[in-house]
């Protein structure tokens, strides 16, 4: 699926901005056929946001189940004869679209997008009703899984993991037309031979294959055609290339284009082309041939008010505070993020570990009540029918961002129960399909503490060895002696069983900006400093370690526990971005690498 783009034969309209919103926790919608008629007793919500925290109510907050959104838009006149297509780039967890009476699209997963060709179901000049209905509910279906309890109180949504399940539609909503003969998907993949590059293509179009002829050309950033070809699949060679490279995130332009029989223009789409190598050797992890080690964070799609809502205002600064560290990557923990993300990454040179949404997989790990004590692979729990959830998560992650040069690697979930013989039968076709989706780039996963080498089941399976770790806080707390000795010793330990790169790809200490000690006390802002510098030492000392990813960039929100005070503040930076101590101490360290 392509994304919406102007181009010389295709035109966008955002539907961003207030909608018709109403909560369902019935679920009445459904049968009396809200999108009928404007939606009844509704408020105004914005789009992109989560609806969560936009009212003070806890109704909308802790909401389980349907909510509803409409609006009504004009389709622009010139649009006629047009194939018109709906895009959301993200309803979360699930949702389906009608538009007027007729139901277009059903999707299942909150961070991937997906689309319908409405044509047949709107007029240029007049208006279109789009209504849809989301939920946000978790089960044992959805990736990430989760369970709804039906308590005295009300409908209650449990889920496995340590972030708020923000829910609503969090990224842009687009109408966009397409010539009806036209170009439905691009593939690029690059390669380095000496000073030269190279982009294979293969363009699909609809209709028969080869039905309208194919051409490509390649511009440069200063737009001089480079190499062009003919046909639905091809190499273009680009003699002295200019690499993407971290920290230089040069982009060639491909432009795709479909031609009539009298050589007249059908249609034209753009595709950013940034020419890299990635590749594993031994222990370490290679971009262009070059070892590159992984310093960043861990981050969220976090933030007051708009929750996981995209906004670009907070995606730049974002950025900008992360070079301002001299972090060259991160992780979209633990889902896929906004695709302006990507862009960026890709213009800027930023360097992505792209993690799916299966968060959780873990009933070891949780504070569930009703499945305290279940087991984490079972018919009644993580089952054939999550594999098959997630499968397709990755199937959709990969199909979405395989073309941008950023993303480096795969991580098909976050802190798994690894240690079980039914871990590896259910995730080995799990890394398979990534590498049959994708055999360009490494596949891993996050590992969770308390499944070492030897124990782990899944680590043979993976790439890269990535290591979520926190001696000196959730164990060895105010003990940073005793943390350093088990840390190296473990890390040590994976080095020698697997001999490939190993990324700390979460350590942190969670801090309360302001308050201070001498001591080794836990939540002071000191603490955590000390705490980042003892990891940094044992990292420095093990030649394996490819990479460090502190948890987290920043505040952010999470469901109530005694653990969080008022969410996780294990962020460099508060919620609303603020620096902690640890902030210039980490600054200092990265600053003055001199690797890429
Ligand atoms: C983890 C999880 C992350 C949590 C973090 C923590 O291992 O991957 O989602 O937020 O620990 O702070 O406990």
């Amino acid at each position: 699926m392509l994304r919406p783009q102007d181009s010389a034969t295709r035109e966008r309209k955002s539907l961003a901005g207030l909608w018709r919103f109403r909560l369902d926790p019935d679920g009445t919608g459904r049968v009396q056929q809200w999108w009928r008629a404007p939606l009844a007793h509704a408020r105004d919500m914005p789009v992109p946001a989560s609806y969560n925290d936009i009212a003070p109510e806890p109704a909308l907050h802790d909401h389980v189940g349907d909510a509803w959104y409409q609006m009504a838009t004009r389709i622009p006149a010139r649009w006629d004869g047009q194939r018109i297509a709906l895009r959301f780039d993200a309803a979360t967890h699930r949702a389906i679209v009608w538009v007027g009476d007729a139901q277009v699209a059903e999707h299942e997963g909150g961070y991937t997008p997906f689309e319908a060709d409405v044509t047949a179901h709107v007029r240029p000049g007049e208006e279109a009703r789009v209504t849809v209905v989301v939920s946000n509910e978790l089960t044992f279906a959805s990736i990430p899984p989760g369970e709804v309890l039906e308590t005295a109180a009300g409908r209650e949504q449990n889920y496995f993991h340590d972030f708020f399940n923000y829910a609503g539609l969090h990224r842009s909503v687009w109408l966009y037309t397409t010539p009806p003969t036209r170009i439905t998907s691009i593939a690029a993949k690059t390669g380095l031979d000496g000073s030269a590059g190279s982009v294979e293509y293969a363009v699909g179009q609809s209709g028969a294959p080869g039905e309208a002829p194919v051409e490509v050309v390649l511009r440069d950033a200063e737009g001089r055609l480079v190499a062009a070809g003919t046909g639905p699949e091809g190499r273009l060679v680009i003699p002295a290339v200019h690499r993407w490279a971290p920290g230089d995130g040069y982009l060639y332009q491909l432009e795709a284009r479909l031609h009539d029989a009298e050589g007249g223009l059908i249609d034209s789409y753009l595709l950013p082309v940034g020419v890299r190598t990635v590749e594993v050797r031994g222990a370490q992890f290679l971009i262009n041939g070059e070892p590159f080690y992984f310093r960043g964070f861990g981050k969220h799609e976090d933030a007051a008010v708009r929750g996981r809502g995209h906004d670009d205002v907070l995606m730049v600064h974002d950025f900008e505070l992360m070079q301002w560290m001299g972090a060259n990557s991160f992780r979209t923990a633990h889902y896929p993020y906004a695709e302006e993300a990507l862009d960026y990454a890709d213009r800027h040179g930023v360097v992505v570990i792209d993690e799916t949404a299966a968060v959780g997989l873990n009933l070891k790990m949780t504070i569930s009540r009703s499945q305290s004590g279940a087991e984490t692979y079972s018919d009644q729990t993580v089952s054939r029918v999550t594999q098959r959830a997630h499968r397709q998560a990755i199937s959709e992650l990969i199909e979405r961002d395989r073309n941008h040069p950023s993303v480096v690697m795969w991580s098909i979930a976050n802190e798994p129960e690894s240690g079980l013989p039914a871990a590896r039968e259910y995730f080995a076709p799990l890394f398979a399909s990534a590498r049959e989706l994708d055999p360009t780039r490494p596949v891993t996963f996050a590992n969770v503490m308390g499944e070492e080498p030897g124990r782990c089941q899944l680590a043979e399976l993976a790439d890269v060895i990535m290591v979520n770790r926190y001696y000196g806080w959730y164990t060895n707390l105010a003990d940073l002696a005793g943390a350093e000795a088990v840390l190296e010793g473990e890390l040590r330990q994976w080095a020698a069983q697997h001999g490939k790169p190993i990324i700390i790809s979460e350590y942190g200490a969670d801090t309360l900006p302001g308050l201070h000690a001498i001591l080794d006390v836990p939540w002071s802002e000191e603490y955590q400093v000390r705490y980042l510098e003892m990891c940094h030492q044992v990292f420095d000392r093990i030649d394996g370690v490819a990479g460090e990813h502190i948890w987290n960039f920043a505040d952010f929100a999470t469901g109530p526990a005694i653990i969080r005070v008022a969410g996780n503040r294990k962020g460099l930076f508060t919620r609303d971005r603020q620096p902690k101590a640890a902030a210039f101490a980490v600054r200092r360290r990265w600053s003055q690498a001199t690797d890429s």
